[in-house]
């Protein structure tokens, strides 16, 4: 198993790579959406959002460039690092394919171009999050160990989801008034059915691997919306759409565990056993849906040497990120929070290897 770090796109810089390595890790995985654009602090730890949702989407006229990914990767790899993933389209590019609307054929080819470039770049997983809201509805709040800033949710989140926005993030400023009618849930699967017909056959073609990240927060419906994987379950569904190495998981133990029904363990048994983990967010968390919160990763419900002992029995290979971390009080919060992290899934991964 190897250790990584996730870095947003104003992360990924020389600085950054090389906190990576001090902290052990050997891999990459980059944010290129830019959640932070019309953020109003400067650079936070990771996107909240009020009903608004996090901010602009990009430039929908504007797609990765094969240029901009192979200085990506060769910044990384200059820093003593693999990249190993690039991590969520931009809603820019695919809201019509999330919400089937009038562009969805030319958005399907963004997605094909950019899983093309990935490809050509050297860049072997991209990680994706098929889902209607986004990440929406959290909270933060004083609530870890030691009274460290943590993402929480403590209530349903009901609020409709406006016309031009998709994937939490505005895609239209100028869209009409009014709110995007909710969809049946089944409509959503025959949605991911078709991305899932139309971008795994360029993903095998291209070496990538496509990983699906489970709904965060993982509830049966957001804004009004349904949702994919809210219940272990589902990622199962998910796989058997379309059988191929390429259709994968962004394997992510701190949602699986926020979700209302299910087990962590037998999860992560049942899908690292067939093979179908990409790459992992480890993390951890006290509670479940509705009324959850993220901790220190020594500190919430998951028994993550448990977890990280199943990984091993089942022979995966791949990566693991710390996904997100409590802030640690100190002038440099989320760094301090994602070493602590880093520093105790290396230990207790050398503990578990040496057996
Ligand atoms: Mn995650």
């Amino acid at each position: 198993m190897k250790l990584g770090l996730g870095l947003y796109r104003h992360m990924l810089t020389r600085e950054n790579f090389q906190f990576a390595r001090q902290a052990g890790a050997t891999h990459i995985v980059a944010h290129l959406v830019d959640y932070f654009k019309d953020a109003p602090i400067a650079k936070p730890d990771q996107p909240l959002d009020a009903d608004l949702g996090w901010g602009a989407a990009g430039d929908p006229n504007q797609l990765w460039t094969l240029n901009e990914l192979q200085s990506l990767r060769r910044e990384v790899n200059d820093a003593g690092l693999e990249l190993e993933a690039i991590e969520n389209f931009d809603p820019a590019h695919w809201h019509d394919v999330l919400l089937d609307g009038p562009k969805k054929r030319q958005q399907f080819e963004n997605l094909k171009t950019i899983i093309r470039r990935v490809g050509q770049a050297g860049i072997p997983i991209f990680g994706y999050n098929f889902s209607i809201a986004g990440v929406c509805g959290r909270t933060k709040a004083p609530v870890a160990r030691g009274e460290a800033v943590a993402v929480g949710m403590d209530r349903t989140c009901d609020a409709p989801m406006p016309r031009g926005m998709a994937w939490n993030m505005v895609y239209d400023p100028q869209a009409e008034a009014g709110n995007e009618p909710p969809v049946a849930n089944e409509t959503l699967w025959l949605r991911v059915e078709e991305f899932l017909n139309e971008l795994i056959p360029v993903a095998e073609e291209a070496g990538v691997t496509l990983a699906a990240h489970p709904d965060d927060p993982p509830m049966a419906t957001m804004r009004g919306q349904p949702r994919l994987v809210y219940q272990p379950d589902l990622y199962q569904r998910l796989i058997d759409l379309r059988s191929s190495p390429a259709n994968a998981l962004e394997f992510c133990i701190g949602t699986l565990s926020e979700m209302a029904t299910g087990d962590v363990y037998e999860a992560t048994d049942r899908y690292s056993r067939q093979g179908k983990l990409a790459y992992v967010h480890l993390r951890n968390v006290h509670g479940k849906v509705p009324n959850y919160r993220e901790t220190f990763i020594d500190d919430g419900d998951v028994d993550i040497v448990r977890v990280l002992k199943i990984l091993k029995r089942n022979e995966y290979r791949g990566v693991i990120i710390p996904d997100h971390t409590p802030q640690m009080t100190c002038d440099a919060p989320w760094h301090a929070g994602m070493a602590y992290a880093l520093g105790y899934i290396r230990g207790a991964l050398q503990a578990i290897e040496a057996n």
